[in-house]
């Protein structure tokens, strides 16, 4: 029911929803945006740029300009129609004004279209309006410039005339209220980057121009992919080496719906397959992969028969058609439902089989019209066969062995003598001496100790049956007691801390790692649940007269001696190079006593970005990793 009807065009009754409504969104925040941290915070930009996005789509705005502003507010400027300034019918008010002060208002093309891009389902301008001290639209339209000004969701001006433009499209800027956001309302370039690229590569043809106007920032970039998803993909196997020339691609436009998918296969082991609906990125899948998924697996088996690539008895699981694939699966909908904890996996039943049959039809006929292409791709999925087969075998020899040896737990391991998971904790230590210490200095109750000794395997370069081999995976594996890949179960984790305690130098970057490539590509519910830690040992002991201090940066360190510079006697510095240069106690004191230890939870922020980020630095490619690692070195504080 609108609004209208709801209050029968009663203005002043209209007047009161929409205090209520805005009232309602600054009481409860996280129900319209999420949560009021740093994430909520970046969705108000995206909620606006929707808006911009579905002008785009609608065929009539080209360019979208997305600015954070010296204040770190932000504008975002479109060349579309210009949003409609004409009365409301009932409520008496501008149409832009029912769209910035009326919740849930503006459900934009009710006619033809629909609404494809709504970040989050698209709460729209006015939740976004509710939540910020200023916003200011300018709307160029019928030849003139149309200005109004809000406060918190309530216009502080009428929308009136302030100069004259033959251009048409719509202007919005706005200051999120600190209010609201008290951790932080300072916008990040990274996050802000990552998403307005993915926008861009979901709907060839938009340019979106992305500039940072603060003090030391001066950053201005274009995202323009006529190619779209393809050219996605492109950019996402950038660090790979892909195993076939072209992009396998098609679009399937229906009345109510429309699915496009973009895929190509690398040398490499994982797989990588992003699903949007509607431009939501679904993390946690649904029916349009799904459909996707079960296609990819019939269409190769049966081609592989038909072709006689595969033997009659030969069967491709899922994973063997997915070793090494990068696919994106992008679908939209009028009335997408989305499931689950997080709204980021989508129920439509119908998009499955929709999906399903579009990508065989598709997908048959470009292996039937490439069949060079489609004898590599085929002859990588055996191969992926073969080695699952010979990790299944290396892995029930593990598993057989330990049934055997009764739940043998690795000899190098210290455990600890608590049994509840949620109080263990479990030290991943470089080296044999430290390790010793570690143990000497643990607490026996709730700490174990598995020292590992050099660097682990490359799982990034290296197939199942190769890690399973490794005495250090292996080591692993057993001790946290949670299995790997598929036979992964969070379950049977038996420590729900799992901390990496590496020196702070090179080698032990290197090491942690390694380490988080193995997590990611084979136990990444460990890092997605927050299971995974980094201990931050000191690198400098700094002694003057009695006393003793710890720091644990260069920035801590200089601060320290400032502040000590007055005491009598000359101070004594001590820099760590590694663990081993501490003995029990001073490793016990400073990086693992509960009440003085600092740990870094290791966070899964964004998988395409995360899975780039493995690829480039542990990946076979080197000129990557080494601009990677020269862009990012700034970041890399010589950390304790
Ligand atoms: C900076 C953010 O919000 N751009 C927008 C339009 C254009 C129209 C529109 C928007 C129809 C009646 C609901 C214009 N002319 N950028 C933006 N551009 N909304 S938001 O219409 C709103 C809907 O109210 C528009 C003809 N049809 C639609």
């Amino acid at each position: 029911m609108s609004l209208e009807e709801k209050t029968n065009g009663q203005y002043d009754a209209a007047q009161i929803q929409v205090l209520e409504g805005l009232e309602a969104v600054r009481k409860r925040p996280g129900m319209y945006i999420g949560s009021t941290g740093p994430k909520g915070l970046h969705h108000l930009v995206y909620e606006i740029v929707d808006n911009s996005i579905d002008e785009a789509l609608a065929g009539y705005c080209k360019t979208i300009n997305v600015t954070i502003q010296k204040d770190n507010s932000i504008v975002v400027e479109d060349d579309g129609r210009g949003m409609p300034v004409d009365n409301h019918p009932k409520m008496g008010i501008p149409a832009v004004e029912v769209i910035h002060t009326v919740l849930h208002a503006g459900g934009k093309f009710g006619g033809g279209g629909y609404k494809v891009s709504g970040g989050l389902h698209g709460v729209g301008a006015s939740v976004v309006n509710a939540l910020s001290t200023h916003m200011e639209v300018e709307i160029k339209r019928n030849g003139k410039i149309y200005k109004q000004c809000y406060e918190k969701g309530k216009s502080v001006t009428k929308l009136e005339v302030i100069g004259e433009s033959k251009k048409t499209g719509s202007k919005t800027t706005f200051w999120p209220d600190p209010e609201i956001f008290t951790e932080t309302t300072v916008f990040d370039y990274d996050t802000l980057e990552h998403r307005l690229r993915e926008m861009a590569f979901l709907n060839k043809g938009i340019k979106i121009v992305f500039k940072d106007e603060r003090e030391g920032k001066k950053k201005s970039e274009t995202y323009h992919y006529e190619g779209g998803i393809k050219e996605f993909v492109k950019f996402l196997n950038k660090n790979k080496d892909a195993i076939h020339e072209e992009v396998i691609y098609f679009e399937i436009i229906k009345e109510t719906c429309e699915v496009e998918v973009a895929m190509q296969y690398t040398d490499g082991y994982s797989e990588l397959v992003l699903g949007y609906a509607n431009n939501i990125n679904t993390t946690d899948g649904g029916t349009h992969i799904v459909g996707f998924k079960s296609a990819l697996t019939r269409v190769f088996n049966d081609y592989g028969k038909k072709s006689k690539i595969l033997k009659e008895n030969d069967t491709l699981s899922g994973d063997d058609v997915r070793e090494g694939l990068t696919a994106i699966v992008s679908v939209k909908l009028a009335e997408p439902q989305f499931e689950g904890q997080t709204k980021a996996k989508l129920g439509n039943s119908e998009i499955r089989g929709f999906v399903e049959t579009s990508t065989n039809e598709n997908l048959t006929a470009f292996l039937e019209e490439n069949p060079a292409q489609a004898k590599t791709i085929l002859e990588k999925c055996i191969r992926a066969a073969r080695a699952r087969e010979a990790a299944r075998k290396a892995r029930d020899l593990t598993r057989r062995k330990g049934a055997l040896e009764s739940f043998s737990l690795p000899g190098k391991l210290a455990d600890c003598s608590e049994k509840d998971p949620a109080l263990s904790e479990i030290f991943l230590v470089e080296g044999d001496s430290a390790g010793g210490s570690a143990k000497d200095g643990r607490d026996r109750k709730r700490q174990a100790i598995l020292p590992l000794r050099g660097k682990i395997l490359n799982v990034e370069k290296a197939r199942l049956d190769k890690i399973l081999n490794s005495e250090e995976i292996k080591n692993m594996i057993t001790a946290f007691g949670c299995g790997i890949g598929d036979d992964f179960n969070i379950e049977k984790l038996r420590y729900h801390k799992i901390i990496i305690m590496t020196d702070a130098d090179v080698d032990g970057a290197h090491i942690r790692t390694l380490l988080l490539t193995f997590f990611y590509r084979y136990m990444k519910p460990l890092i997605e649940g927050g299971y995974v830690y980094a201990a931050q040992p000191p690198l400098f002991k700094v002694k003057k007269g009695k006393e003793e201090w710890y720091t644990y940066s260069d920035a801590e360190q200089e601060k320290l001696l400032a502040s000590i510079a007055d005491k009598p006697g000359k101070a004594d510095i001590q820099r760590y190079k590694g663990l081993g240069e501490m003995d029990a106690e001073q490793l016990w004191e400073t990086t693992m006593d509960y009440n003085h230890r600092t740990l870094v939870q290791i966070t899964l922020e964004d998988s395409a970005a995360a899975d780039e980020i493995f690829t480039t630095l542990m990946g076979d490619k080197v000129p990557p990793r080494k601009k990677f690692i020269e862009e990012n070195a700034q970041y890399a504080t010589i950390d304790a």
